[in-house]
């Protein structure tokens, strides 16, 4: 029996959806153009008026919206309604330059939660369910996603936020939760934290909606044998929103994208031209029912490949693969997105050089980052003393930069190995992405 939140929607004929994202996508243009400075001097700048898009067929006239646009526009830029009609922002970790902020009216709050309820319910969710959301809450947005999606189904909610695993769970067997949601690192975590303690036999969970970060088939099968549970992926980003923009059903074989809210193409991250479906390509999304914060065209970075091969639950909406990797050099760690760039930030700001390297690892679960720094020639006359102080203020800087704990090694001049090309900045030993 397949579980839906909004059955209608969510098995709609392509001709229906593609109606629906038609007639939405004139609307939205037309509020951004009518509505946001920017994107009309954008578009402009283009050569484009709403009037040149009559449906997805013209979707290619609009210039791509990226990060720079959304560092540029910092902070208002790229909000489309009056403060007055905002009630809500979620934002990624990061510097200012790096953070992104998303604004939601009460409309666009209600639409994101009717997603994560499609991503709940898909998953097996139902009224009688006690979900669990170890998801951070505050600013980062897989807190808030979850929690307003399981309250949508009538799930009995536990908002636990990220972390303190004792009291994770203790309430996860006292109260008998059947649906977890965090991310599959901490899913793990949690894994190895109840068979240490002997106390699997009084776990009752059947499903797990695990995102925010990459992780392997292998992971899945792992997670589902030590917690008896159904593993299903959840994707999204603080731009279109946060978790819910696609998610798993019952096949477990890629996410489906909502697109009665989202319009969704590929392209070749170097050319920027729109790639056939089945072309493994960035994924640039286009937000049509958003009134705060719609993006169009934005380009995630984030590489996947589309199918519309019929889903055997019923869903016609396009489903993306796990996503393969990023075109840029963004990474994920302990559930952070870090720019190698913040880092040689820190590096530099605290008077060393930018001849560095960063290891990321994963023991066991947890993942750990190292750098390893060059030091300049005066530091190198320093006493042993003197380089552990200053390693030390590094870590710190880095503390309060990224939200993370990172080792730092200050190592002698030239004794980073020199690429011929490109410098190697980052070594990726997690194998995090399925080939
Ligand atoms: O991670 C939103 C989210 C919360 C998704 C909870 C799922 C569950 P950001 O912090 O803005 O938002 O990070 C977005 O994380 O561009 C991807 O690179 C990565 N990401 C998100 N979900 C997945 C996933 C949230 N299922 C960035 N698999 C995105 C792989 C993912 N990577």
């Amino acid at each position: 029996m397949q579980n839906y939140y909004q059955k209608e929607i969510e098995t709609a004929s392509r001709e229906q959806l593609r109606a629906w994202q038609d007639e939405r996508l004139v609307k939205t243009l037309n509020h951004v153009w009518n509505n946001n400075e920017y994107y009309r001097s954008k578009m402009k700048a283009q050569g484009v008026e709403p009037g040149d898009v009559k449906s997805c067929e013209d979707l290619w006239k609009l210039p791509f919206i990226t990060k720079d646009d959304l560092r540029e526009a910092y902070p208002y830029g790229l909000m489309s309604m009056p403060l007055s009609a905002c009630n809500k922002i979620q934002s990624t970790s990061g510097t200012t330059g790096k953070r992104v902020i998303a604004f939601y009216t009460q409309h666009d709050m209600d639409v994101w939660y009717d997603m994560c309820a499609r991503a709940i319910m898909a998953a097996g969710g139902t009224k009688e369910d006690v979900v669990q959301v170890c998801y951070g809450y505050g600013l980062f947005t897989g807190g808030a996603g979850l929690n307003g999606g399981s309250e949508k189904v009538g799930s009995l909610t536990l908002p636990m936020s990220s972390g303190n695993t004792e009291r994770q769970l203790q309430f996860m067997v006292d109260l008998q939760t059947t649906i977890l949601c965090c991310t599959p690192s901490y899913a793990s975590y949690l894994a190895e934290s109840i068979i240490e303690r002997g106390i699997r036999d009084q776990i009752h969970l059947k499903a797990g909606i695990f995102g925010a970060e990459a992780w392997t088939e292998e992971m899945r099968h792992d997670i589902e044998e030590k917690l008896g549970l159904k593993a299903y992926d959840i994707y999204g980003l603080t731009e279109l929103c946060g978790p819910g923009v696609a998610f798993e059903c019952s096949e477990q074989s890629g996410m489906h994208i909502n697109e009665d809210h989202f319009i969704i193409e590929t392209i070749d991250p170097k050319t920027g031209k729109v790639l056939p479906e089945g072309e493994r390509g960035e994924m640039v999304f286009t937000a049509i029912t958003k009134e705060a914060f719609p993006l169009m065209r934005y380009r995630t970075k984030d590489i996947a490949i589309l199918s519309r091969k019929p889903c055997s639950c019923g869903r016609t909406f396009v489903k993306m693969s796990k996503i393969l990797g990023r075109s840029d050099d963004m990474l994920i760690i302990k559930g952070v997105n870090v720019f190698p760039s913040q880092i040689e930030q820190v590096l530099l700001a605290q008077g060393l050089t930018s001849n560095y390297q960063i290891v990321v690892d994963r023991q066991g679960t947890t993942d750990s980052i190292d750098v390893l720094v060059e030091m300049t020639p005066e530091l190198f006359s320093d006493t042993v003393g003197a380089i552990h102080q200053k390693e030390k203020a590094v870590i710190s800087a880095l503390k309060d930069m990224l939200g993370i704990m990172a080792n730092v090694s200050i190592v002698e001049p030239k004794s980073i190995v020199r690429s011929e090309g490109k410098a190697v900045r980052v070594i990726d030993k997690r194998k995090l992405y399925n080939a």
